[in-house]
């Protein structure tokens, strides 16, 4: 049996394979004129885990693993998006106005692209999600279920608010959930590291946490 290094104790590998999911790494949330800088965030800390998030991308295919990549979207029409959540906040842009990337957070626009270096390849699911879980409003489940997938990886963005919310719905469903420390961030460092915290205290009441260089250590060792 092969496993990860990880916090709260080592996460032990399935015979079947191992999904990641990237969350959110569209340029609405990671670059200027988006939806981030809408809400009134410095979006310059996110770019740093674009190597970590990458370098996990390569692994998983070159180990032929599946790969799961979100975005926040919305339909042009808004017909899926709550009033309350267009007018949290209070923001001078909301969700559907035109910015500088286009329309924010609306499936299509440039803004919520993935980063061209994060795209997504033939052969993986690339999914909108209309709210911060994953879960929420999607196929997701039933798509895992398709491929016998019991155990995620989670990366992407951001840490306390879209990755933690999908890998609490996920770990209500039965998943063995880990996040990867390096490549996942939040606007709010403290954040980020509180979300680690709950996540893996109680004996990993949501899941386990790892670096990128140990789970890249035990994906190789368990399926290279
Ligand atoms: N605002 C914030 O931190 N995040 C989001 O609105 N969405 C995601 O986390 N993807």
């Amino acid at each position: 049996m092969f496993s990860i290094d990880a916090r709260p104790y080592p996460y032990l590998l399935p015979q079947s394979k191992p999904c990641l999911i990237v969350i959110d790494m569209q340029r609405d949330f990671i670059e200027a004129g988006g939806f981030g800088e809408a809400l009134g965030n410095d979006v310059s800390l996110l770019t740093a885990i674009v190597p970590a998030v990458k370098r996990l991308l390569d692994c998983f295919r070159a180990l032929d693993l599946p790969i799961v990549h979100t975005r926040e979207a919305h339909k042009p029409d808004l017909s899926d998006c709550p009033p309350a959540k267009i007018l949290r906040g209070g923001a001078v842009m909301k969700i559907g106005d035109a910015g500088p990337m286009g329309r924010i957070l609306i499936d299509g626009e440039v803004g919520n692209q993935l980063l061209p270096l994060l795209r997504a390849l033939p052969g993986e699911l690339e999914m909108t999600k209309p709210g911060k879980g994953a879960f929420y409003g999607t196929d997701l489940q039933s798509h895992l279920n398709s491929l016998g997938v019991t155990h995620l990886l989670f990366a992407g963005v951001t840490t306390e608010v879209c990755v933690q919310t999908s890998m609490r719905e996920a770990n209500d469903r039965g998943y063995e959930c880990l996040i990867v420390e390096d490549a996942t961030e939040s606007y709010f460092p403290e954040f980020k590291q509180a979300a680690i915290d709950m996540i893996i205290a109680q004996g990993g009441i949501v899941g386990w946490s790892a670096s990128s260089k140990q789970v890249l250590a035990g994906l190789e060792q368990a399926y290279g």
